[in-house]
């Protein structure tokens, strides 16, 4: 907490120099430490801010923690099934990219013991790392309702706190939704027809 830091967005439909000769892979978040040492991929920069400022916000034990890591790369991979999700063509293949990420959502679901948080009582990085993909799909489901959370209470919940937090209202720019909704418009997919 408090780490000291200057923020630079960037318009991936046009991505500045400086970014890509500083993001090896052109991709948001990149982090610069010491005078220009890249940090990319954001679960490596969420350890690397929380280890510089201790506690890790990981469980201590190393089982505990390194079940934690492996579903923070699961929730990576589900961010890819939602992309597809939110782009899809058609309705049949939104029906199709919904039960895979129903599917993965089930088998996070299964991890979760009583909450409020991933790991209960305590927050930690997995919290995080689950909040854009929580963001996402409740943007979505303004413009189009599709009860994602149908077979997953207790990702719902865990979803709904997640977002009533000041910190995760607060760590988008003030005009996402506007600019989220813009890019599903731009894509003209399944999802366009229903913004309004
Ligand atoms: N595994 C990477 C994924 C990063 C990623 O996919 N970033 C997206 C935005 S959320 C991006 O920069 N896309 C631009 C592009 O691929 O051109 C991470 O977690 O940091």
């Amino acid at each position: 907490m408090g780490v000291p830091y200057d923020i630079e967005y960037i318009d991936l439909s046009n991505k500045p120099d400086w970014f890509l000769e500083i993001s090896p892979l052109g991709k948001v978040p990149v982090v610069q430490v010491n005078g220009g040492i890249s940090i990319f991929e954001s679960a490596v920069i969420n350890e690397f801010v929380s280890e510089i400022n201790p506690p890790v916000m990981h469980p201590t034990d190393l089982v505990e923690k390194a079940r934690n890591r492996a579903w923070i790369e699961y929730g990576s991979g589900m961010l890819g099934t939602n992309f597809r999700l939110r782009n899809s063509k058609t309705a049949e293949e939104f029906a199709e990219n919904k039960s895979k990420l129903v599917e993965q959502l089930k088998k996070v679901e299964e991890q979760i013991e009583d909450g409020p948080f991933f790991n209960g009582e305590e927050f930690s990085l997995i919290d995080s790392s689950y909040t854009p993909l929580f963001m996402q799909l409740d943007l979505m489901s303004q413009i189009h309702e599709f009860d994602i959370y149908a077979e997953t209470p207790k990702i719902a919940r865990w979803a709904e706190m997640m977002l009533s937090l000041p910190a995760v209202k607060n760590s988008v720019v003030e005009d996402f939704p506007d600019l989220f909704r813009a890019s599903i418009a731009k894509r003209d997919g399944y999802l366009a027809q229903f913004l309004n």
